[in-house]
């Protein structure tokens, strides 16, 4: 992604290992501070995801991957048995991090199942060569997400886009803005409404922050405006993207997604979830089946930014002692989606037997 710090334009990864460590953006401090992260070990990678330095569900499984084989590394020089253990325990660690973004788990399988052939030097290779190709299955996937998609953005489109389903939430690219990122390279006209998304604020603080280093015109709206913009006629499209996607369709996806995706239907507008193949999991028959992480209250009652000063600081702005529930994501029902924009071309209904189809003809079931 293109980063502008300091004057200076750079392009970069949301995330990358090299050798033992995982580096990557720290993503609590956009658009104020821009940091990169060090990690030095899987329980610091673990820490990273929990505390969201890193989210996104594509973000989170690379770091899961590479969490794995973070561990894989530190354990190296033990014995097999030893190692099989210590690298068992580590994947444990990384997956009680954030239960519903599905990327996390299929990624920590997939290194456990490299860690598990040969000689412990074997098995280092081939986890931190799985580690790596999961980010390069990312890139990629998201490059073609973006092809596929921008095929339905047409000149003139505006766009509402819920959470931060950019680069920041993949390797690069993103899910939801890949196609919007090619429809603007392609030279259309267009325009996205990027919804605040309370409580965390990603589409306030990052994707608003991604699209104005892109050069992509856009308005920041609260959650509440959405459906006063979808009833004037003034939003064409509505791609979001996605945390899990049971095998009927049924999508979780950030807190306020569902209510999207039910008032473009009453407005006719199409609404598509732009996700990969990692996102999908055929275990869940529906979304009843999918958990819902709770976080904590404090992210309703606070909200944090920076003050006149640049000082980067937290401001209650609910009274002492309330009450506050905070679901991070709901389910919108496969019913309310015109199509998933996947890697490997447009996912229409009926989508049960289409996902099914496109797990057989294109992919491994992750
Ligand atoms: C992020 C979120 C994003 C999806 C899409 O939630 O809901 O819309 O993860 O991700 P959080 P991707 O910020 O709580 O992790 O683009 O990676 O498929």
């Amino acid at each position: 992604m293109r980063v502008k710090i300091d004057g200076v334009t750079k392009e970069l990864w949301t995330l990358w290992r090299e050798g033992r460590t995982v580096k990557m953006i720290d993503q609590r401090l956009l658009p104020h501070r821009f940091e990169i992260l060090t990690l030095d070990n899987h329980t610091e990678t673990a820490e990273a995801i929990r505390c969201m330095a890193v989210r996104g569900a594509g973000a989170i499984g690379v770091a899961g991957g590479y969490g794995v084989a973070q561990a894989a590394i530190e354990a190296q020089d033990k014995k097999l048995k030893e190692f099989k253990a210590y690298v068992a325990e580590a994947a444990n660690v990384l997956r009680g991090t954030r239960p519903t973004a599905v990327n996390l788990f299929h990624a920590i399988d997939r290194c456990l199942k490299a860690a598990s052939k040969g000689t412990t030097q074997e098995r280092v290779a081939l986890t931190t060569a799985e580690a790596d190709r999961i980010a390069l299955e990312d890139l990629d996937a998201s490059r073609k997400m973006g092809k596929y998609g921008s095929v339905i953005i047409k000149n003139g489109y505006r766009i509402l886009t819920h959470c931060n389903a950019g680069a920041l939430a993949f390797i690069d690219n993103g899910s939801a803005l890949a196609p919007i990122r090619v429809a603007h390279k392609q030279g259309k006209n267009i325009f996205v409404y990027a919804d605040e998304t309370r409580p965390r604020s990603q589409g306030a603080k990052l994707t608003a922050w991604e699209l104005q280093q892109e050069g992509i015109p856009y308005a920041l709206i609260v959650d509440n405006a959405a459906g006063h913009y979808m009833r004037r006629g003034e939003v064409d499209l509505v791609i979001v993207g996605a945390d899990r996607i049971a095998a009927n369709g049924d999508t979780a996806n950030k807190i306020g997604t569902y209510e999207k995706a039910v008032l473009a239907k009453e407005n006719g507008i199409p609404f598509y979830v732009a996700a990969p193949g990692m996102t999908f999991d055929l275990k869940c028959r529906t979304g009843e089946e999918i958990k819902i992480e709770e976080r904590s209250p404090d992210e309703v009652n606070w909200v944090w930014g920076t003050d006149e000063d640049g000082n980067y600081t937290g401001v209650r702005i609910t009274a002492e002692g309330t009450n506050a529930l905070n679901p991070s994501f709901d389910v919108t029902p496969a019913r309310y989606i015109t199509g998933f924009i996947t890697e490997a071309g447009v996912i229409r209904p009926p989508f049960g037997r289409n996902i099914r189809q496109f797990f057989g003809k294109h992919r491994k079931r992750p």
